[in-house]
């Protein structure tokens, strides 16, 4: 009897630890991906000869929308040339993503007084995820109850 019911328990053991194993992977590739998941899409408006908001700050993945809603052509170009719009005619739009850390002082090519600046912060990764710590405490909990029931 006692070895029956030592190894049912172990049989059970097995099942627990390799399915917290698969709780932590899933959620390991749950939180690799879940930044590109979260990517947003952040609008900015042309209009009278203005962006608006004229500073935004966004994370890294992110997208930016310039629609013009003015009457004139607008771009939104990056003083130090890492990035452009190019023209945008107005009723049109355009999007540039984010992929590095920084922050970008920008204007419009046509009007040099029209200016703005984009902060790209480092999204913060969300270990603190319920599966993950569900999944790590069942691990712990069975790998204790597996060397206690060796020492028996
Ligand atoms: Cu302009």
């Amino acid at each position: 009897m006692a070895n029956t019911s030592g190894g049912i328990s172990r049989v059970m053991m097995r099942v627990v630890v390799s399915m917290s194993i698969m709780v932590i992977l899933a959620s390991s590739v749950a939180i690799t991906l879940a930044p590109s998941a979260r990517a947003a899409t952040i609008n900015v408006s042309m209009d009278g000869n203005e962006f608006f908001p004229g500073d935004i700050t966004i994370d890294v993945g992110d997208t930016v929308t310039w629609t013009n809603n003015d009457l004139v052509l607008h771009s939104a170009t990056d003083d130090g040339g890492l990035w452009d719009t190019g023209s945008v005619s107005p009723g049109n739009s355009a999007s540039i993503t984010f992929t590095e850390g920084a922050t970008y002082s920008y204007h419009c090519e046509f009007h040099a007084f029209m200016t703005g600046t984009i902060t790209v912060g480092t999204p913060i990764p969300e270990l603190s995820s319920p599966f993950a710590l569900f999944g790590i405490l069942l691990l712990t909990v069975s790998l204790i109850a597996v060397l206690r029931s060796r020492r028996k």
